[in-house]
């Protein structure tokens, strides 16, 4: 029997290793970095980014783009990469300005500093807990806002997370709220190379994550070869269509391909001259470092058209919306607060807890402004 053709090409290929060699050159440019994760997720993030995620690169902060949470904010060349080859704001210069002072591409991503980043990551398992928390806020958005005929709030939340972060116990404590929740919009993807900063995962750690998530009513699923692009899409759409919420653990290789790969050592150092010539062969890169083919830049753009089209049919739907529902559609794109409720429920000197006295602000706040 002929095996199902592929629905990824040669050029989608080398454009995974672009994603790969941007990572590996802004990292020994600033000679400090974490290439090996990169160089191991990078076909799981193209798969994720250009084949599933919704987002507009001249609208960064649209409402309803999909939202992503690098949660490992050390990989943050990765996302990087990602941002600069689907055309956001990031230019060839910030590239090469990695790791920077006042730079827009610092050590770990941070908010509001670079055009597509979604959450600040650094401390691990933060991430995670900050995606959980974006799709509680959608699902809560969606039943607050949309309307009969009006899905304007439907998007998805994608994390991906590594060994690290999973072993921290704020990604448990989220892992379970999201579980209680039934979050269904919520995807994280685990990059399992079963490595970390300090040797083997197997050091401090041979916990089954598979069967702790699924205790928690998550959907599992594992996908063996990292490398399998069409295996992990298939798992993406699967979880997309689970009610719960989902951890599709992808076997990956730190340091893919180069000649330490699979040790601790391509965690958190640049690759070195040497190592890096013999990775170059090993991938047939046959690039200057900051050179990439123009071959590569048109087939994220051609991903990127393909965005266009839900981008463009939502802005419709929305203009319509407001139309409709104009208080609503205030509302919700304002970024202002509306204060009028905001009551003194205690008199100066009363003793009462910092607790208390922010669930009376927060409850005070809520009567007038459901989007928060
Ligand atoms: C809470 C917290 N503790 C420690 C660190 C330092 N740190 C950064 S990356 C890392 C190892 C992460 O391991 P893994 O998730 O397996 O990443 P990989 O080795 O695959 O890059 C550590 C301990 C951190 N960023 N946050």
């Amino acid at each position: 029997m002929l095996a199902p053709k592929s629905q990824f090409t040669d050029q989608d290929q080398q454009a995974v290793n672009a994603l790969r060699f941007m990572s590996i050159d802004m990292i020994e440019r600033a000679q400090s970095g974490h290439p090996g994760s990169p160089m191991g997720m990078a076909p799981l993030a193209y798969t994720l980014w250009e084949k599933f995620m919704h987002f507009s690169p001249r609208d960064p902060q649209w409402l309803n783009r999909d939202r992503f949470v690098l949660s490992g904010g050390h990989c943050s060349a990765l996302l990087y990469s990602l941002l600069h080859f689907n055309g956001f704001d990031l230019s060839i210069d910030d590239i090469k300005s990695f790791r920077q002072l006042d730079s827009r591409t610092p050590g770990h991503p941070e908010y509001r500093l670079t055009p597509g980043v979604d959450a600040s990551t650094g401390p691990l398992g933060q991430g995670f807990a900050m995606a959980v928390g974006m799709a509680m806020a959608e699902r809560h958005l969606a039943l607050q806002y949309n309307k009969p005929g009006y899905p304007i709030i439907d998007h998805f939340t994608y994390s991906i997370v590594g060994d690290g972060d999973l072993m921290e116990g704020i990604a448990s404590e989220a892992m379970a709220l999201a579980g209680k929740n039934r979050l269904g919009r919520l995807i994280v993807l685990y990059d399992s190379n079963d490595v970390s900063l300090d040797g083997p995962l197997n050091l401090s750690c041979n916990e089954d994550i598979g069967e702790r998530f699924k205790a928690a009513h998550w959907d599992y699923q594992l996908v063996t070869d990292g490398g399998d692009m069409d295996a992990i899409a298939r798992a993406i759409s699967r979880a997309q269509k689970s009610t719960q919420p989902s951890l599709i653990e992808v076997k990956t290789t730190i340091g893919y391909n180069s000649p330490d790969e699979g040790t601790n050592k391509v965690h958190g150092a640049p690759l070195g001259v040497a190592n890096l010539a013999i990775t170059r062969e090993n991938y047939g890169w046959d690039y200057q470092p900051f050179e990439y083919p123009d071959d590569v830049y048109r087939q994220f753009a051609q991903y990127v058209f393909t965005k266009k089209k839900r981008y463009n049919e939502w802005r419709g739907l929305f203009a319509d919306y407001q139309r409709a529902f104009p208080a609503e559609a205030e509302q919700l794109t304002s970024q202002r607060l509306d204060i009028r409720d905001l009551t003194n429920h205690h008199q100066f000197g009363d003793q009462v807890s910092t607790r208390v006295a922010n669930s009376e602000a927060m409850q005070d706040l809520a009567k007038r402004n459901p989007q928060l």
